[in-house]
């Protein structure tokens, strides 16, 4: 595995592994993810109308780990095996706990992400956030909040580890853009933990 290289290390911290797993073994996850996930397509209001997101989504966890994003409320679904076993993986080399899983399916390059913060409440005062990317790579931008010259980029390789932690999510937004060349689909899995009420 490659020493993780530093995306942004102002006003939060944020690294990235490139081959966090192999590629043989992220293939293999790509199809056992999508296979066994229970995706949806929700809309978000966007100017007063029901627009729906430009990808699926799927929320799994522990119970209680309930998540409010983009005005949804998200009841999440139980653990799958392949969840666990990534979950384990990315706790084993974090050192933390996460007890929920956000899943992106990218279906190709018009599908995306605006740009965003991970701030809601429930994930805390500065939430350790840990993403895993699977399928064709993607590229995500990150903009400081304050200052429009402060920007960083990064392309997000199938098996990559993403760990975005510190004040990242008070100074920096991030998006995955669409583009007009990947084709292929990509999921992205960012492991969260929900504080309880
Ligand atoms: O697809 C990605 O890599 C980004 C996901 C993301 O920004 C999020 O789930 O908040």
């Amino acid at each position: 595995m490659n020493t993780p290289e530093t995306i942004i290390s102002e006003d939060g911290w944020v690294t990235y592994i490139s081959d966090f797993l192999s590629f043989d073994l992220s293939e293999d996850f790509f199809h056992r993810i999508n296979n066994s996930t229970n995706w949806s397509q929700q809309e978000i209001r966007i100017f007063g109308s029901m627009v729906p997101m430009p990808r699926l989504t799927a929320w799994y966890g522990d119970k209680e780990s309930r998540y409010t994003y983009s005005g949804l409320d998200n009841n999440p679904q139980p653990w799958t095996p392949v969840l666990l076993e990534l979950k384990q993986m990315v706790e084993v080399h974090t050192g933390l706990y996460f007890n929920s899983v956000l899943l992106n399916l990218y279906r190709n390059g018009d599908d995306a992400m605006g740009w965003h913060r991970d701030n809601e409440k429930e994930l805390g005062q500065n939430p350790e956030i840990v993403s895993l990317s699977f399928g064709a790579p993607r590229n995500m931008r990150f903009k400081h909040a304050n200052n429009k010259e402060k920007k960083a980029a990064v392309e997000l390789a199938s098996g990559s580890l993403l760990w975005m932690r510190g004040a990242t999510q008070h100074h920096w937004y991030h998006c995955i853009p669409r583009t007009a060349k990947v084709v292929a689909p990509r999921i992205n899995l960012t492991f969260r933990t929900i504080l309880k009420k």
